[in-house]
């Protein structure tokens, strides 16, 4: 079992670090973990954020453990030396076009939402955000218009044959949880949400126990605040995914808290924190590393098939939050290797 461990820029690292610590805990037998360089330190190192000894050791491993990527360092470069492109070109490169991002609130932190704790309780969703496409890998440029002025601008495009492998996979895991499907789209204005929007329905008909509905992402942001628990899988494009999944994690009581899996057709998957390097607080011991050993549990289940050892990660997680273990985003004054040991305690 072999796991490439990037651990990026900013807080990267030291969020990283302590879910190696839990992986190594558990004692899998044949688990072999081998780092790679990847975003602005790549960028620095070697030139560019996603070397190809990098890409290489991340095709050649049963799944990938990720950091995050971004460097202020960088904002000057060129779009394609910027860190960022390090994780497109891993989505794009091993075709992982899926990504999961669950969102559930854990007991102990209906204070900590940004919610009334009512609203905030019904909370267990699952978002699935399209991960290959839309403005992210569409044509893309700065020209200058004939006054003179800079103008930049991004294709949005989705073919049928993408929203249908992301619509097949959200549908499918409906299946496996509450049965209900909500597909986010700007259809009332966008071309590519029509295109998205009829394939959805078009897939639709080989999952007919499942409840689909539609929704435009101005209103789906709006009641992601208002009523959470409506939702349960969430499917929508890679720019509407972005955004709202970090607004629900605030409503489960901070970004430190969603783990997400990208996954495609082959068998590795990569696993992250959905934030990123957080410049202004990296280096310091101050980041929650939740995220991301909760990726790391993500990462056993869906690329290892190891269920009970995801299973117990997460209840130590859980159980560290519900015996009242927070950081400074959750209220708290615990910094990141004191939250990893009391993940590591309660494993
Ligand atoms: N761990 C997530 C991360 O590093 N995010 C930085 C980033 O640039 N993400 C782009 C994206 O998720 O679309």
């Amino acid at each position: 079992m072999k796991i490439a461990v990037l651990a990026g820029d900013g807080i990267g690292p030291e969020v990283t670090r302590e879910a190696v610590r839990v992986l190594e805990a558990l004692r899998l037998p044949g688990l072999v973990l081998l780092e790679g360089d990847v975003g602005g330190v790549a960028t620095k190192r070697h030139g560019t954020p996603l070397p190809v000894e990098t890409l290489d050791l991340a095709r050649a491993a049963d799944a990938i453990l990720f950091g995050a990527v971004g460097d202020p360092d960088c904002d000057h470069l060129d779009r394609h030396l910027r860190p960022e492109q390090a994780i497109l070109g891993l989505r794009k490169e091993l075709g992982l076009f899926a990504n999961l991002r669950p969102a559930k609130l854990f007991a102990g932190l209906e204070d900590a939402s940004a919610l009334r704790p009512e609203v905030a309780s019904a909370i267990d969703l699952l978002i699935v955000r399209e991960l290959n496409g839309d403005v992210y890998f569409g044509e893309k440029g700065i020209r200058t218009l004939v006054n003179g002025e800079r103008q930049g601008w991004d294709l949005m495009a989705y073919s049928e044959s993408e929203v249908r492998r992301i619509a097949h996979v959200a549908f499918k895991a409906a299946r496996g949880r509450r049965g209900k499907l909500c597909s986010v789209d700007k259809a009332n204005v966008l071309e590519t949400s029509q295109v998205w929007r009829d394939t959805v329905i078009e897939v639709a008909r080989d999952y007919p126990e499942i409840e689909l509905s539609h929704m435009y992402v101005d209103n789906a942001a709006m009641q992601l605040v208002r009523n959470p628990g409506q939702f349960d899988v969430v499917v929508t494009g890679n720019l509407f995914g972005d955004i709202l999944s970090d607004q629900a994690s605030m409503c489960v009581g901070s970004i430190g808290l969603l783990a997400s899996a990208s996954l495609g057709d082959g068998t590795s998957g990569l696993y992250e924190p959905i934030h990123g390097s957080a410049p202004d607080i990296a280096g310091k011991g101050l980041a929650n590393p939740m995220a991301t050993i909760l990726s790391a549990a993500m990462l056993l289940r869906h690329s290892l098939g190891l269920e009970a050892e995801a299973a117990r990660i997460e209840a130590a997680v859980a159980k560290a939050l519900a015996d009242g273990v927070r950081g400074g985003d959750l209220g708290g004054t615990m910094g990141t290797a004191a939250i990893g040991d009391a993940v590591l305690e309660r494993l």
